[in-house]
């Protein structure tokens, strides 16, 4: 892992202006995924299953799994086995890890409210979920029941009526999608399942096949053509924010234990190669001796080649900074998907984060943790998008209706103002619409 020395930098801070202004996302390094260049590739294969339907989806699936469907659907007894033959002890993790998303999640439900504007006209905000939502699972090197558990449950706290999940077919499990990822989906509730991954899967969702009814909404995670098939398909369907490479930041200070700083940093990098793993700190002495566990722990991890290529790459480092008010600017300015704070006392540092897509507080609050079983969605910005969005949460299927309701009086009132900005607009007959209710005239003022 490279330092990064950012002492004596001139860096923004609280007192200085707001935290992501003169400090830019581009402070530190990160991995950057080219989407556009996997767009030609994707185009046609959406073209065609928008023409073809179901025949184009199974023929992109055997080209590209390697299975022959005879039907995209996953037959329903082929749920219930999956679910029966998951290992007990996942299953019990499963279900806690649900339990506690549903506690949070259900907490993020809205309820209309109305606001009366003046006597007899009112507002009112009507929350409607999105009717029929597709949730895309990946199904290669990253297998994630996880990830069906933090995608599915806003979703149904939400009251999403039709929810379909698709996973690719996998030739070594009969051509179905992997069974995790099937027992994930029983567990849930979920039955409407599709051996379908890829490009292919985002098409189908969007314009519908014969086997598949269109929804209006795709989330999960994907692959680049996953990725740049959301990116084209984006308007005919709503998609949530594109997940890149995960990150974990850490503002740590001498209070915190250099073994668990490093192994925290480990776990995320242990997603993919491209994965960034940054600690930000004023101690030199805590950045070495987090250099030193790195050293120890790497090697005697499972993926250790995985996690070494991630640590050494560009997109990771230990930025040394001269204070942890210098710090907090750096991880507002780098606006990570996860933020831990090992500080003392850190709840207070804690609340004047402006940008993360999550933040773990204190040495109890590992990103791991989140990953699966705090009860807080996993489905974060990442690549700095965290400075403008949000989570994956119920509000992520929810769309917001003003329902606007005025009486006679009310409307008469206000028309010679509305009047008067549609001749602003030189747009005329916007005005005369509420004329034509009043003789053509403008009313009065009361
Ligand atoms: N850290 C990942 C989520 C995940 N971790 C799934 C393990 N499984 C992105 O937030
Ligand atoms: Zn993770």
């Amino acid at each position: 892992i490279s330092r990064i020395d950012l002492r004596g930098a001139a860096l923004a801070t609280a007192a200085s202006g707001p935290a992501n202004g003169a400090l830019d996302r581009d402070l530190l390094p990160r991995a950057e995924l080219d989407v556009e260049a996997a767009l030609e590739k994707v185009r046609p294969i959406c073209d065609d299953v928008r023409h073809r339907g179901a025949a184009a989806v199974i023929e992109y699936t055997e080209r590209f799994d390697g299975v022959r469907l005879e039907q995209t659907r996953v037959p329903a007894e082929a749920l219930g086995t999956a679910l029966r033959e998951l290992d007990p002890a996942v299953r019990a993790a499963l279900e806690e890890s649900i339990r506690r998303a549903r506690t949070v999640h259900r907490d993020q439900r809205r309820t209309d409210s109305t606001v009366q504007v003046v006597p007899g006209g009112t507002v009112t905000e009507r929350w409607v979920p999105v009717e029929r939502v597709g949730l895309y699972v990946p199904g290669g090197r990253a297998v994630y029941p996880s990830s069906v558990v933090m995608n599915v449950v806003p979703a149904q706290e939400a009251g999403v009526g039709s929810l379909a999940v698709a996973s690719p077919a996998q030739a070594g499990f009969g051509g179905l999608p992997h069974p995790t990822i099937l027992a994930a989906c029983a567990l849930l509730d979920v039955d409407e399942v599709y051996a379908v991954g890829g490009a292919q899967a985002v098409a189908m969702f969007a314009h519908g096949t014969a086997e598949c009814a269109p929804v209006q909404l795709v989330t999960g995670p994907g692959n680049i053509y996953v990725a740049a098939a959301k990116r084209l398909l984006k308007g005919v369907i709503g998609i949530d924010s594109e997940a890149g490479p995960t990150e974990i930041a850490i503002l740590a200070d001498d209070t915190a234990d250099p073994a668990h700083v490093a192994s925290d940093l480990i776990s995320q990098a242990e997603h993919d190669v491209v994965a960034a793993a940054v600690l930000v700190t004023p101690s030199e002495e805590l950045a070495e001796a987090v250099e030193r566990e790195l050293k120890t722990q790497v090697p005697a991890t499972r993926h250790s080649e995985r996690i070494t290529e991630a640590l050494s790459g560009r997109q990771s480092g230990i930025v040394l900074v001269d204070s942890l008010e210098a710090g907090l600017a750096v991880v507002n300015g780098y606006a990570a998907e996860h933020l831990e704070i090992q500080t003392a006392d850190a709840a207070s540092w804690a609340a004047r984060v402006r940008n993360a897509g999550a933040v773990f507080v204190g040495p109890y609050a590992p990103v791991s943790l989140g990953d699966y079983a705090a009860g807080s969605n996993h489905v974060l910005p990442t690549g700095g998008c965290a400075c403008h969005s949000s989570g994956l949460s119920v509000q992520s299927f929810l769309r917001g209706i003003h329902v606007v309701d005025y009486t006679r009086d009310a409307l008469a009132e206000v028309t010679h103002h509305v009047v008067t900005l549609a001749e602003a607009e030189d747009l005329p007959a916007h005005g005369a619409a509420l004329k034509a209710r009043f003789d053509w005239k403008v009313p009065e003022a009361p």
